[in-house]
């Protein structure tokens, strides 16, 4: 199966180690296609680019089709546009805080997430709120480290990620830790090795959810809200986002 992982930031460094991490967990028959869009922000922190990271996003959910993908992770812990992908995608796609929380709940009565920055708390709340997963959400911590930080060399940033994730055992009283960025799918073990605790990469969990859904031939349902989009001109920059009308079966 071919699946296809979209780093929605244009940061290549980012996608690269996220393309190893799926590669590391996935089945020998997986081929992993890791991308990010040509167009959009170099890092996901607020919805000003969470906005306007979703039609490169869309335009690589289209190319996959085009391709023949299998099914799809969205790798930003904001999930951006992820039902808007679903409804493109005839395989199935999940988000990687949706995988990564839904993991959590098993393997623990309660987890907290540990993100980059506080402004981004609040969509992680909210996700866990529309995911059904607040009653084990214990918190949402920020560690006030810009993404991009994270691909710098010589950062203090996993030190600090680690003692945020201590912090969370002591003071939250969790059992586990999802990992509140893409960004820190290369610290997943190393973290779970210091604090002796289960902590969730979402694209580690990404890759694997899309391989067991593929397997069992589910894929994104066609019967309402995940429809095919409705055909419909769009004009200016967003002109190639056009959708014609499905082509007619001869009778
Ligand atoms: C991510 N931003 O996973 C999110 C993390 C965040 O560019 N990749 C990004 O802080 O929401």
């Amino acid at each position: 199966m071919r699946i296809k992982i979209i780093n929605p930031n244009t940061t290549w460094s980012m996608t690269e180690k996220i393309g190893a991490c799926a590669r590391s967990v996935a089945r020998p028959g997986t081929q992993i296609v890791a991308v990010s869009p040509s167009m959009g922000p170099a890092s996901i922190e607020s919805h000003y680019d969470e906005a306007l990271a979703v039609p490169g996003l869309l335009q690589e959910i289209a190319a996959g089709e085009r391709e023949g993908i299998d099914g799809y992770v969205i790798a930003c812990f904001g999930d951006p546009g992820l039902k808007a992908a679903r409804e493109l995608a005839r395989g199935p796609v999940v988000g990687i805080a949706e995988a990564a929380m839904h993991l959590a709940s098993m393997v623990g009565s309660s987890f907290s997430v540990v993100t980059t920055l506080g402004r981004t708390v609040g969509q992680a709340w909210h996700l866990a709120e529309i995911y059904g997963m607040k009653r084990f959400c214990a918190n949402v911590r920020a560690c006030e480290i810009p993404v991009l930080e994270l691909e710098a060399p010589h950062s203090k940033a996993r030190e600090r990620i680690v003692e945020e994730c201590r912090r969370a055992l002591e003071e939250d009283a969790s059992e586990a830790i999802v990992l509140g960025c893409a960004g820190m799918t290369d610290l997943c073990e190393h973290i779970g090795q210091t604090l002796g605790v289960p902590v969730i990469d979402g694209v580690a969990a990404g890759t694997q959810m899309i391989e067991s859904l593929v397997s069992l031939r589910l894929a994104t349902s066609k019967r309402g809200e995940l429809a095919q989009p409705l055909p419909k001109a769009f004009v200016g920059l967003l002109e190639g986002f056009t959708l014609s009308p499905p082509p007619q079966r001869s009778a």
